[in-house]
């Protein structure tokens, strides 16, 4: 069987945007008084924009409109894009590039997989737009991790199948999506602590060690 492709998750995973979310974040509950911190933060890694909107307003009993909850998400989604402006290469996290060379280096597609709308913007400003084989994002899924869709299409994109994806994350909610998808994950970072993983990457750079394991006798 084999791995035939890698897909990534973005936010956590190639770029470290995460911090930029929790700003933006933070001052939209500032300015409305709620209770938001960085433990309530990892609770939103990989779920949708809407659905980290919901979790928040658990910490509040004011009611919102639709409307309002709509305003709230454009406000958050224009503080977090004027952030991203300070976004380049140089946030790509450790072991990205190396672990990208290596794939393509041994025939292996990679693809990104990943909840946010802003992907294309994000690829743009630290210069990966045509890094990968395929993109499957927040604009194109109708159902968030934990639910595979997005893996899934990024699988097909590929003409892979899912048992031969290996997916990288750094959310609970997306290794649930990678496993739910049937497809192989490795964990990175936070998700590490959920033990729910095929592997755990202490460092990005592992992942070239599991690849040859799993391919030993394929390739
Ligand atoms: P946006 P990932 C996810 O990206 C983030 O982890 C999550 O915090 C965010 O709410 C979600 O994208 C939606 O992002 O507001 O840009 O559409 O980890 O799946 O790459
Ligand atoms: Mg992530």
């Amino acid at each position: 069987m084999g791995i035939k492709a890698v897909i990534f998750d973005l936010d956590g995973v190639i770029v470290s945007t995460d911090e930029y979310h929790y700003q933006a974040w933070k001052s939209i509950a500032d300015k409305e008084k709620i209770d938001f911190d960085r433990t309530i933060n990892n609770r939103l890694r990989g779920v949708s924009r809407a659905e980290s909107l919901e979790i928040i307003l658990e910490n509040t009993n004011k009611k919102y409109t639709q409307d309002e909850k709509g305003e709230l998400l454009e406000e958050k989604n224009n503080v977090y894009k004027e952030l991203l402006k300070n976004l380049s290469a140089s946030d790509i996290l450790e072991g990205v590039n190396e672990v990208i060379d290596y794939l393509k280096a041994n025939n292996i597609k990679v693809a990104i997989g990943s909840s946010s709308k802003n992907t294309s913007l994000i690829l743009e400003k630290i210069g990966l737009s045509n890094t990968f084989d395929a993109i499957a994002d927040g604009t194109m899924i109708t159902k968030s991790k934990p639910d595979p869709e997005v893996f899934i299409l990024a699988a097909n994109k590929l003409e892979v199948l899912p048992e031969n994806c290996m997916v990288v994350e750094d959310a609970e909610a997306g290794v649930e999506a990678a496993l739910n998808g049937k497809m192989k994950v490795s964990a990175v970072g936070d998700a590490i602590k959920c033990n729910k993983a095929t592997y755990n990457l202490d460092e990005l750079i592992n992942l070239t060690n599991i690849i040859n394991e799993n391919n030993r006798y394929y390739i």
